[in-house]
């Protein structure tokens, strides 16, 4: 018997590959370039992770398609919407990334505020040849105030982590949490506030139609001249022109992102001038640990989609 075909939207490592192999037969992407593939009526999965937009036009050339897996847990490149109204199921790999995204949270926040990278780069370079007391002051992490946005699951892993730091955490959610006032002694705080209180304010939010450009002129402006702004969400939930009047001005002292809009950013990118910022490559959930808890996830979707059974974790609109 053939195995069902599915499309792919960027090579998989290997390793991820072989998950899929004795379930199902692996089809390009380029496929979607030719017009009228009469290859298309036979593919029954997607799986991706590469961010290409899966809506309703594309969904409409696949007429026997049962399923979308995402190896990730944002679904915002989905019309899930699209997908339901078509009796598609769609999965993500809810909690596989909460740990090590908010790991990369601290990595950025830390490395931001103690000028890691600047430093790094001084100490590589011919000007560094003395000890001096007085160069790259950072900012002190401990004992300062973080303010989370999303205490979602990743949002209170950045919780339980910030609290190793002694810091102070502020948190704001469209709903209040008391369990985690309670458990992680985090302060619930309104928008406002949050940004003009917090030292570091951590973005831990989905990507929505809410969250898109949460982060714009007037919110930068609100923030305290000695703050630091770190996405580890998505990159459109910060305007990253008003970022970068920001980081210029002197609105706010520096930013780290894991994500940016566009993604990534052109290579002439006015951002990419900026010592005060700290950028990393999309590589907020980049374990390899990590890498096969999603890829145990999207797999298992994908085959239960495949033969017609409820997902492990199925999105819902
Ligand atoms: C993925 C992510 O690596 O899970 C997510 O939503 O952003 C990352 O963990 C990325 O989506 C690649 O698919």
């Amino acid at each position: 018997m053939s195995l069902p075909k599915i499309l792919l939207d960027i090579p998989l490592p290997d390793f991820l590959l072989e998950t899929l192999e004795p379930h199902c037969e692996v089809l390009s992407w380029s496929l979607l370039d030719e017009p009228e593939s009469a290859a298309l009526a036979s593919v029954r999965g997607i799986y991706t992770y590469g961010h290409d937009e899966i809506g309703g036009e594309l969904l409409d050339r696949l007429p026997n398609l049962l399923v979308v897996s995402n190896f990730g847990v944002g679904v915002d490149h989905i019309d899930v919407e699209a997908c339901a109204s078509r009796g598609i199921a769609v999965g993500n790999t809810p909690g596989a990334v909460d740990g090590v995204t908010a790991d990369m949270t601290m990595a950025l926040l830390l490395a931001a505020a103690r000028n890691v990278v600047t430093g790094d780069r001084f100490a590589r370079s011919p000007g560094f040849t003395r000890y001096d007391p007085s160069e790259l002051p950072g900012l002190e992490v401990h004992g300062s105030t973080l303010g989370i946005i999303g205490m979602g699951r990743i949002g209170k892993e950045v919780a339980r982590r910030a609290r190793g730091f002694d810091m102070r955490i502020l948190y704001h959610n469209r709903n209040r949490d008391l369990e985690s006032e309670e458990t992680l002694a985090v302060e619930y705080s309104e928008f406002e506030s949050l940004l003009r209180e917090a030292h570091f304010v951590s973005l831990n939010v989905p990507l929505t139609e809410e969250t898109e450009g949460l982060i714009a002129e007037p919110e930068l402006r609100m923030m305290r001249e000695d703050s630091v702004l770190i996405n580890a969400a998505r990159g459109p939930v910060v305007d990253s022109a008003a970022l970068h009047t920001a980081l210029t001005e002197g609105w706010i002292a520096g930013a780290a992102l894991d994500v940016t809009e566009p993604e990534p950013l052109p290579r002439d990118h006015p951002l990419l001038e900026l010592t005060n910022l700290v950028l990393t490559p999309h590589t907020g959930s980049a374990t390899l640990r990590s890498r096969l808890r999603m890829g145990e996830m999207a797999r298992d979707n994908l085959v239960a989609g495949l033969e017609e059974r409820p997902l492990p974790n199925q999105v819902h609109k």
